[in-house]
């Protein structure tokens, strides 16, 4: 299944025709440089691409009211000066004589990207659209934003295809005031925004976007914002909002599709945001949202006015919207304070509606080991390019050497391999599942498993060749991940060598997990790998 990307040309239509410092980052170019950038990245031809069509005017009635309608079409035959009058009457907006077309569009691209997610077309998309819509209301244009692309597609998904439960993820780096006011009260739709706030000092200097707003009456809760109250966010924060907020509320509220509100305004370099965020924290966050609703995620354009920033997270997001895996996020994973704080008012103002937020106050369930991040050489936890240390203090020339040299990690031919150990078992795989026949040559299998007793017979040998030999396409590139079958009796002794072999092919950093039945936890003490190697659960 695979990925739509909505578009259509016209949407650069619209531009501002008079002088206005605040309005003027809302250009054509942000569409024809995220477009460009995926081209050349052979993303686009990687897609669906489809032509977005206008929405109705009924299909704009969903959310706002016939007047409102009606004043944003008479636009169309308006001259520079009414139009620049009119535009005055808002927060933040102006109107074009095709902006009533390219908001149209920009709906429709939206409806098109549902009804192709939810009739099982593709299994998730990106429609790439301007104007963006997070802050547009029922009767106003607000902060660039004209008809409320996402929120009338939610409407749509609940009308057209009968669904009880979505959720709106809003990582624009502005509060999406208009979904808030749209939804506040609906329990079918819980919406979720970060959002530069600064304790209220930043636009758009409302009360109601910090974290003790949670929606009203019946949809009590089902309002989540996260307000951030210092610019310099980065990764390592993004990272920990969805973690501590939104994963969990979101498989406790258990949707049925995944709008998002993609506002890459919240990435690195971007004037308004003064964010950190760099352009691959996009596709990690675009992977953590698709363990939600089978994957059915349907991103809509909104805020990014870097135009190198925006177009690289574009890239990244639809990467990873196409199942590429995300390259390794740099730098120190640690959250700044107020990051943490911001988290944590939200899990209070959140704790009675949601069971998955209210186990503050419990001790951790594990006790110290001798294989905590304490115990670990810091030049681990200090790895990354020493351009990221220098981008987290404003410089403008590490932005750049950030941003010239994108980090592209090739895409392994192969998805998932599968190593058996009876090559009739392959039958039963699904058709995109590539059944290895390869092996390690054979004195390198003995030579790793002379040390050990379990892997003295036949069988275990056998499948050790091959647990091997998916490692090293692994560790090349050439597979994505592996699943390779091994005796029980040899599984611990099995691991250990698998361990031992990834850290002599290179690996700095290894995470063990053990599901099911181990005899044992691998063993690392007799050659100082334990510090590299994370151990995980043994059951
Ligand atoms: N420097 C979107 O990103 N100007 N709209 C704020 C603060 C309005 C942003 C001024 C920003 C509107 C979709
Ligand atoms: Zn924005």
């Amino acid at each position: 299944m695979g990925t739509a990307l909505v578009y259509h040309e016209d949407m650069t239509a619209a531009r501002l025709l008079w002088d206005d410092p605040e309005c003027e980052i809302e250009c054509p170019e942000r569409l024809t440089t995220a477009l460009e950038r995926l081209q050349q990245r052979g993303l686009e031809q990687r897609c669906l691409q489809l032509a977005a069509r206008e929405a109705s005017e009924a299909e704009l009635g969903l959310v706002h009211s016939p007047e409102y309608v009606a004043l944003v079409r008479g636009t169309q035959a308006l001259g520079t000066g009414e139009l620049q009058t009119l535009s005055g009457q808002y927060d933040a907006v102006y109107f074009h004589p095709s902006t009533f077309h390219c908001a149209r569009l920009a709906v429709g691209a939206a409806l098109q990207l549902v009804d192709a997610v939810l009739a099982g077309a593709v299994r998730n998309g990106l429609a790439l659209v301007r104007p963006p819509g997070h802050h547009s209301q029922r009767a106003a244009a607000n902060g660039f934003c004209v008809f409320n692309n996402v929120a009338i597609a939610a409407k749509h998904a609940q009308r057209q295809h009968g669904l009880h439960r979505i959720l709106i993820v809003d990582w624009d780096v502005h509060h999406g005031q208009g979904i808030q006011y749209i939804f506040e009260d609906d329990p079918s739709v819980l919406y979720f925004s970060w959002h530069r706030y600064e304790h209220g000092r930043f636009w758009p200097y409302l009360r109601e976007s910090d974290a003790d707003a949670v929606g009203q009456g019946p949809g009590l809760g089902f309002t989540v914002n996260l307000p951030w109250n210092q610019v310099g966010m980065g990764n390592a924060d993004y990272v920990a909002a969805f973690l501590h907020v939104l994963l969990p509320v979101a498989f406790e509220f258990n949707p049925e599709l995944v709008l998002v509100s993609a506002g890459f305004d919240s990435a690195i370099g971007d004037p308004e945001g003064q964010m950190q965020a760099t352009p691959e924290c996009f596709a990690h966050l675009t992977q953590l949202l698709q363990v939600l609703a089978g994957g059915r995620v349907c991103a809509v354009l909104e805020g990014g006015y870097h135009l190198e920033s925006l177009s690289q997270s574009v890239c990244m997001m639809v990467q990873a919207l196409l199942g590429d895996p995300a390259p390794p996020l740099l730098g120190p994973m640690v959250p700044h304070g107020s990051a943490l704080e911001s988290i944590q008012s939200v899990r209070v103002a959140q704790g009675p509606h949601w069971m998955s937020l209210q186990q503050q106050g419990v001790a951790p369930v594990l006790s110290p080991s001798p294989h905590s991040p304490e115990g670990r050489p810091s030049s681990l936890l200090l790895t990354g390019r020493p351009e990221f240390k220098a981008a987290a203090t404003q410089d403008v020339a590490a932005l750049s050497s950030l941003l010239d040299q994108p980090r592209l990690n090739p895409t392994p031919p192969v998805r998932t391999a599968v190593a058996l150990a009876a090559p009739d078992a392959a039958l039963a795989l699904p058709s995109d599942v590539l059944c290895e026949e390869g092996s390690a040559p054979q004195e390198e299998t003995q030579a790793w498993a002379r040390p050990h007793e379990a892997l003295a017979q036949d069988r275990a040998l056998t499948a050790l060749g091959k647990v091997l030999y998916l490692l090293d396409r692994i560790l090349d590139g050439q597979v994505s991940s592996g699943i390779a079958v091994t005796p029980a009796c040899a599984a611990a002794a099995t691991l250990d060598v698998a361990i031992r072999c990834g850290l002599s092919h290179g690996a700095q950093r290894l995470l063990c997990l053990a599901v099911g039945q181990l005899d044992r936890p691998p063993d690392l003490t007799d050659d100082g790998y334990d510090s590299q190697v994370t151990g995980g659960i043994y059951g």
